[in-house]
């Protein structure tokens, strides 16, 4: 009786086994995923935890594959290809997609997120979420916001502690009418420019400088054609997960779960590596011989107060609603 009653139990446990991972609905899969930064970095670091946890989920049946350095091409090349159909996913800057949801400038305004804590609320909740939705329609899926980070500013020709020294240097800016005012407000020559050829531009001198968070300096080594680095944090910069929506609309709800709690998770994993990596990042700038400054705070609200042209320029260009939105939203986060 007793091995009657155990084989029972055996086929039981198989049969509800079975029923499980048949109701885990996952076809094989290869998912193509593009970003801009080399493989070591934070970027690559967190694409690559994606894939494992994706793996994972899916039972081994979805193969993520990490094409880094722009090697699929640049941002908008990137997004072309995700609303075409042509590649699966990619992460890059938000500000890389005003030309598909021009909404997404509101990110680039100078000085507006004063932490990281803010800046994950905000992003996180309903004002990052309604953007995240505003892609639908143009064949995209915003899956989640990883870490870029707060922006400083390297350049090969001077010391910059005030924003006159920023006068005549030619600065790279990412191909975006938010940064191009911002940086003409401060008095430089902004030539705006492709992340994937801005290594060659600033070891030829095409250009003098670029602005990108810590972490992005050390990764992409721009310390090795930058002498100079300061401390401004004049933007907080997010990434963007983003899928193809054709691919996306070919999912099963499971796939379309397991996507996305994979992306939750790669978000919370990036942003505490880019953290401490950015932590470190400094010293090691240094280590490498960069002569750094850090802007005074009274020489900062100067610079503040010389943005606010280009902040009113993004309102009146039919993006009033949605400053005021983000305004109302860090309103409430400081009171
Ligand atoms: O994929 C890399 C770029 O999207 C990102 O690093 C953008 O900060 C950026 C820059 O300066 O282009």
């Amino acid at each position: 009786m007793k091995h009657i009653v155990k084989t029972m139990i055996a086929v039981l446990a198989l049969t509800g086994f079975a029923a499980t991972s048949q109701a885990a609905d996952f076809k094989p899969r290869i998912v193509r995923f593009g970003y801009g930064l080399n493989e070591d970095s934070n970027q690559g670091r967190a694409v690559k935890y994606f894939a494992d946890e994706l793996g994972k989920l899916s039972g081994g049946k979805w193969k993520v594959k990490g094409f880094g350095a722009a090697s699929l091409g640049s941002d908008p090349q990137m997004q072309n290809a995700l609303i075409g159909g042509a590649q699966e996913m990619m992460v890059g800057s938000t500000a890389t997609l005003v030309g598909i949801v021009s909404d997404f400038g509101v990110y680039d305004l100078p000085f507006i997120f004063a932490n990281e804590k803010e800046a994950d609320t905000v992003l996180d909740g309903p004002f990052g979420q309604k953007l995240l939705d505003s892609l639908q329609p143009k064949g995209m899926v915003g899956l989640v916001y990883w870490e870029n980070g707060f922006r400083d500013l390297t350049n090969s020709k001077r010391s910059i502690n005030k924003m006159e020294d920023m006068q005549g240097i030619k600065l790279r800016v990412m191909q975006n009418p938010v940064y191009i005012d911002m940086f003409k407000g401060f008095g430089a020559n902004a030539v705006p420019l492709a992340f994937s050829e801005l290594f060659a531009a600033l070891e030829t001198k095409t250009v003098d400088g670029q602005e990108n968070p810590l972490t992005t300096i050390e990764s992409s080594k721009f310390y090795e054609v930058q002498k100079y680095l300061t401390i401004t944090h004049h933007v907080y910069s997010p990434w963007i997960v983003t899928v193809s929506k054709k691919w996306y609309d070919g999912l099963s709800a499971d796939e379309k779960a397991a996507l996305k709690k994979a992306a939750t998770d790669s978000r919370d994993f990036e942003r505490k590596d880019s953290r401490e990596a950015s932590a470190k990042a400094l010293t090691f700038l240094k280590q490498k011989g960069m002569q750094v400054t850090t802007v005074s705070e009274p020489e900062l609200a100067r610079m503040r107060a010389t943005t606010t042209p280009s902040v009113d320029k993004f309102a009146a260009d039919g993006h009033a609603q949605v400053v005021k939105d983000l305004q109302a939203e860090l309103a409430k986060l400081r009171k």
